[in-house]
């Protein structure tokens, strides 16, 4: 592992994690000087504030999840490569926002920059533009698969595979507005943080949602999008502005950015020390590894428990992703693992995106069967048959077990 390349999640995570557990052992002076968190600026008045979420949230089309939205993956099924806006899924950790664009700013502030530095809508609008077409997904996405198919209970929002949409993005690049702030030198690393509520737990107020990204990575590849599959944004997704950060996790990808903190320290929150790191007995007190890019997935465009005729021919589609390049193999099993042949791959296969597949099925035996996609990625990374547990239940890459049912006609 290359300690320098701070544009891969996994060492920028373990180089800000050993970092914070130093200071935290040299004694409580000394973190304030590593997680401090200037005041929020809330110049963005919350007019008005709907419900957790704007949309309308047809049975249909998503699963209810508290403040959170699941795609229902059969919504795809006959859907383009990308995810329509009307059943991208959706994580909000309080409520969506309903901001002003009008007095909407995006403030930099912070001691990596000369002096502090606002944008307007129209600022952005009017700056060079770019198209990114990228995944979001949730690190918790596959979660409910712990307990249904390893019998491991573990906490947080139970998404079956539906935590994940591809969209295409339009924006400025980050490094771009950066850029015109003046950012200095010595600048290290981001805060983005988003208008939407604080988020507390069990009485705790941890502020606002906050995720920090090294000034590396932000410069590399990072978009604020303002357009998502060719419309402004969704009151859901983000609007006005949100972070599209290309093959980390999706709590980097932060919504309704109100300002971005440049700072000359490293930094950290909430969100990059106690969430989305891998807990549990295999794992130091401390958390372990740190969730980083997503794991090899792969999901059928069906509904659970889906009905099918016997003795008739189906095309059985589905879709394959993984964080760390594009998929390279797909395998499908309609015995349960018994045996498995090749999908047949259609359409781009973009990395951080996905692939669509399709095989023929003929299934002439009533009564319930098991499929199952197994994908590979670039890397050489396929499927495993378990997922590795961690008590949040972040990760889940093992192969899933799709019920569905064979019928006469
Ligand atoms: N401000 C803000 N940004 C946020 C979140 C949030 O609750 N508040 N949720 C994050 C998480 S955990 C995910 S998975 C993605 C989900 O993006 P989506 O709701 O557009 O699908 O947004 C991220 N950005
Ligand atoms: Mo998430």
């Amino acid at each position: 592992m290359d300690l320098d390349d701070l544009t891969s999640e996994a060492v920028y995570d373990q180089v800000r994690m050993e970092g914070w557990l130093t200071a935290r052992n040299a004694g409580p002076g000394m973190l304030c000087a590593l997680g401090d968190v200037p005041p929020l600026m809330r110049h963005v008045p919350r007019a008005r504030r709907a419900g957790p979420i704007v949309k309308p949230l047809p049975p249909e089309l998503f699963i209810r999840h508290g403040t959170s939205a699941e795609m229902r993956w059969e919504a795809m099924c006959g859907q383009g490569y990308h995810v329509p806006n009307d059943r991208f899924f959706v994580r909000n950790h309080t409520c969506t926002p309903i901001i002003d664009v009008g007095s909407w700013r995006l403030r930099l502030h912070g001691d990596g920059l000369a002096a502090p530095r606002d944008f307007t809508y129209a600022d952005l609008r009017a700056m060079p533009s770019t198209t990114l077409d990228a995944g979001i997904e949730c690190a918790g996405n596959g979660r409910a698969l712990f307990a249904t198919q390893q019998n491991q209970e573990v906490h947080g929002t139970p998404w079956r595979l539906g935590g994940i949409g591809v969209a295409r993005w339009k924006g400025v690049r980050l490094a771009e507005v950066l850029e015109r702030a003046g950012m200095l030198d010595r600048a290290l690393d981001l805060l983005p943080r988003g208008l939407d509520p604080d988020y507390v737990e069990e009485g705790v107020n941890l502020g606002p949602v906050r995720r920090p990204l090294p000034v590396a990575k932000a410069i590399k590849d990072v978009i604020l999008a303002y357009d998502m599959n060719g419309e402004p944004l969704p009151a859901d997704h983000g609007f006005p502005v949100r972070l599209v950060v290309p093959g980390w996790s999706g709590i980097s990808s932060i919504k309704w950015v109100g300002d971005i903190e440049v700072s000359a320290r490293p930094l950290l929150s909430p969100w990059s020390t106690r969430f989305y790191r891998m807990f549990g007995p295999d794992f130091p007190p401390e958390g372990g590894k740190p969730v980083t890019s997503q794991v090899v997935k792969s999901a059928f465009e069906l509904a659970w428990g889906a009905a099918f005729a016997a003795g008739r021919r189906h095309v059985l589609r589905g879709r394959s992703w993984s964080g760390d390049g594009h998929i390279t193999n797909v395998e499908v099993s309609v015995d349960g693992g018994r045996s498995w042949q090749r999908a047949l791959r259609h359409g781009p296969r973009l990395a951080p995106a996905w692939t669509r597949w399709h095989v023929e099925w003929f299934p002439t035996r009533l009564g319930p069967y098991m499929l199952m996609a197994r994908a590979t990625d670039i890397t050489g990374k396929t499927q495993p048959e378990t997922a590795v547990f961690n008590t949040q239940g972040y990760l889940f890459d093992a192969v899933v077990r799709h019920p569905v049912n064979v019928t006469a006609w």
